[in-house]
């Protein structure tokens, strides 16, 4: 292939850095030196004069970007002194104790592994583990999936759940038609930008509605039934970050035919399975149902919170075809996605997920293990609305309660999340969101006089 080929199927850095701007409301130019940056886009789009004379730095004129806004708490939590600090910003699971959580059942796996002397550190192949993804695609979309038995699904290992979003975006730029993604309002804050930086245009459809803290269900069907034949449509498989707002069943039948009828492509972020309900097949329903059609879809997992394998980078990105052949053939441009982003996927984490998925013991282990972790969770919930409705706190609060998975979208604003930082010391994304995995028993009353405060002193 030659350059100008290669540049035409790629989409120029030019043109995606453009897009990106645009996105985030920038003034963007490639030809003049600089980024009028607004809110936080310069983080990733930032282009900068290089100094260019003798002795400076070439990077002198590079400024230094803002931290970000969700891993970015976990940075000012770690510098924070205070023995009372607490950190409900990332999604991360913590025990009763405060600490991180290795699962047990994945410490056994890490022994089977290491004590068998015919592993071997040799590169996967660029799709990854074969058994790993097999064994993925069982678990997201049933182990009798029709999909699946007619060999019309195509999964690749990817560097968890982000990475499989990237590769998929990736793909959808290069092969699908149609490019603009859309995606709920609000969500995960890193969304946009990953699809913006795949080369795809995005946009949002209504979902949260802050005056009954629940679904916009009339907004959503109303902005997706405008959206152009061939859109991309962004859903959470469950447990929506960070509204903890889900569909039911009956809604999500509804958006299904609309999704149909309209020719939109469905795209799954699954980084939650087996956390809202504790029910690895419940929270997969709404995935299955659109399988369950025939028709075509992504889907993202990440087995970093309902394995507890976060740092591993360990996720598949599944695409399921209407015929095998398809399948094949994309599997094939994956693989194109994927060699020069980062050749082939690391060995550890998908061999460990391989271990626990095939062994019928250590499975239904794992099963109780989540369970474990979710149903802390949902205690955490009754816990805090209880401490608020002792204290009097003014407002309704049950929205803890009813709201799904590792976050509470509180509803507290900007200002207030600055009170409680600069005051309790606890660790929140500004947009009011706390990480229900990461209070215990211990700090539950803690956290409920910071947010009594806050309340009654910040309107
Ligand atoms: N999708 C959603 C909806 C999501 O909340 C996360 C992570 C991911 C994908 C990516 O996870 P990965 O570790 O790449 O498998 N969310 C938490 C952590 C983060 O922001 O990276 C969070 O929202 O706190």
């Amino acid at each position: 292939m030659g350059d100008a080929n290669m540049r035409a199927e790629l989409g120029s850095p030019g043109r995606r850095l453009g897009t990106l701007a645009r996105h985030l409301g920038v003034d963007y130019s490639p030809a003049s030196s600089s980024l009028m940056a607004s809110h936080n886009a310069s983080e990733i789009v930032t282009p900068s004069t290089t100094a260019g004379s003798y002795g400076g730095s070439v990077f002198a004129n590079v400024v230094q970007a803002p931290e970000d806004p969700i891993l970015g708490v976990t940075v000012a939590y770690n510098k924070d002194p205070s023995p009372v600090k607490v950190n409900l910003g990332v999604g991360a699971y913590r025990t009763e104790e405060g600490k991180p959580l290795v699962l047990n059942v994945v410490r056994r796996a890490e022994q089977l592994l290491v004590n068998d002397p015919s592993r071997v550190k040799e590169y996967l192949p660029i799709t990854g583990l074969a058994d790993f993804n097999k064994l993925s695609a069982k678990l997201i979309f049933g182990a009798d999936s029709p999909a699946i038995q007619e060999n019309r699904v195509a999964t690749v290992q990817c560097l968890s759940g982000t990475g499989s979003l990237r590769v998929g975006g990736e793909f959808l730029a290069r092969h699908h038609h149609e490019h603009t993604i859309y995606i709920p309002q609000p969500t995960w804050g890193n969304h946009p930008k990953v699809f913006t930086l795949a080369g795809l245009s995005v946009k949002t459809y209504r979902y949260y509605d802050p005056t009954t803290r629940g679904l916009n269900f009339e907004g959503l069907l109303e902005d997706l039934s405008m959206a152009p034949h061939g859109a991309i449509v962004l859903l959470h498989a469950c447990a929506h970050n960070p509204t903890g707002v889900d569909p039911t069943l009956d809604q999500w039948e509804q958006i299904r035919l609309l999704i149909r009828s309209k020719g939109l492509l469905p795209f799954f972020d699954s980084a939650y399975q087996g956390f809202a309900s504790g029910n690895l097949e419940a929270d997969a329903q709404s995935i299955r149902m659109f399988v369950a059609d025939g028709g075509e879809c992504l889907t993202a997992q990440s087995y970093a919170k309902n394995m507890g394998l976060y740092g591993e980078r360990v996720g598949a990105l599944s695409i399921v075809c209407k015929s095998a052949d398809v399948a094949v053939r994309v599997e094939s441009q994956l693989k194109l996605v994927i060699r020069p982003m980062y050749s082939n996927p690391p060995i550890h984490g998908a061999s460990i997920v391989a271990t626990i998925l095939k062994d019928r013991k250590m499975y239904h282990e794992w099963t109780i293990e989540l369970k474990a972790m979710a149903d802390r969770i949902i205690r955490m919930r009754q816990q805090l609305f209880d401490a608020l409705r002792t204290r009097g706190t003014p407002g309704d609060w049950s929205h803890i309660i009813k709201q799904i998975g590792m976050f509470t979208f509180t509803g507290l604003n900007r200002e207030q999340v600055t009170f409680m930082t600069k005051e309790y010391h606890i660790y929140m994304t500004s947009d009011g969101r706390i990480s229900m995995a990461g209070l215990s028993s211990k700090t539950v009353p803690h956290l409920a006089d910071a947010i009594h405060a806050a309340v009654t002193r910040i309107k």
